[in-house]
């Protein structure tokens, strides 16, 4: 069960953020929007929510997660893998202190982005991305052995982050995309494949008693219903034109 998580405003430089989505220019208005909606929902679901203010000094601020890796036993401060995003991290550290403990940090030349790690149960799975590279792996999966957790590195080509292809839905169960459905670190696990077409709405999250999916993705929703889980669509179109999803938004812990 989640308690708390962490968001930040859309700054109103939003649209100059990095993409390669090639869906047009975002409506900062409809994501600021979508994203109070995005928070009125993980309240719904019963967490408290720490909403920190936008910063228009770095327009990928709203997606949290890249900044930080949080457990239930202290954090991680990660160090994004793209330069204009390594400012980021400062806000939301400072956040962190207040509501956990012990925190760390990775160390240059290491590079992590928060959406590149899954947790499933006591295990993490490292996303080997063009933002995650393979020191800032390691050193994250060192810190988390520290704390008692398993953990592994995954090779990717294609995706952005780990997390744009994958989703631990809970009870064994995963969504899946792409170029991960044939790695081998998610062999032993029951599979949702995300239908032709669907891809982004693999970028899932379960957040207590529900799965939050986002809106327009009917074949993806009713897979993950089908699979025994209760969901709610979400509309994160304009994240979606920023290479951002569900789990980018938040952190949740
Ligand atoms: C970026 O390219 O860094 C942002 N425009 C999107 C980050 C999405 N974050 C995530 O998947 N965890």
């Amino acid at each position: 069960m989640f308690t708390r998580a962490i968001v930040r405003k859309p700054a109103s430089t939003f649209a100059e953020g990095l993409t390669t989505a090639e869906l047009g220019k975002p409506d900062l208005d409809r994501a600021r929007e979508q994203h109070a909606a995005y928070a009125e929902e993980l309240r719904r679901r019963g967490l408290d929510v720490t909403v920190l203010e936008a910063d228009d000094r770095f327009p990928d601020s709203t997606f949290v997660e890249d900044a930080a890796v949080v457990t239930a036993r202290g954090a991680v401060i990660a160090r994004p893998g793209a330069p204009t995003r390594r400012g980021e991290t400062r806000a939301v550290a400072a956040a962190l202190k207040k509501l956990c403990e012990p925190i760390a940090r990775i160390q240059s030349p290491g590079t992590v982005d928060g959406g590149d790690v899954m947790q499933v149960e006591d295990q993490f799975y490292v996303g080997l991305s063009a933002r995650t590279n393979k020191s800032g792996a390691r050193q994250l999966l060192n810190i988390l052995r520290e704390w008692g957790y398993g953990g592994e590195m995954v090779p990717m080509a294609e995706m952005l982050h780990l997390k744009t292809g994958v989703a631990y839905l809970g009870g064994g169960w995963l969504l899946l995309t792409g170029e991960l459905i044939k790695a081998s670190a998610f062999r032993r696990f029951d599979i949702i494949a995300v239908p032709a077409g669907e891809a982004y709405a693999a970028n899932c999250i379960r957040v207590n008693d529900r799965v939050l999916i986002p809106q327009g993705f009917p074949l993806t929703r009713n897979a993950v219903e089908r699979a025994g889980f209760d969901t709610v669509a979400l509309d994160v179109s304009e994240f979606r034109k920023m290479d951002g999803g569900l789990s980018c938004l938040s952190l949740r812990f």
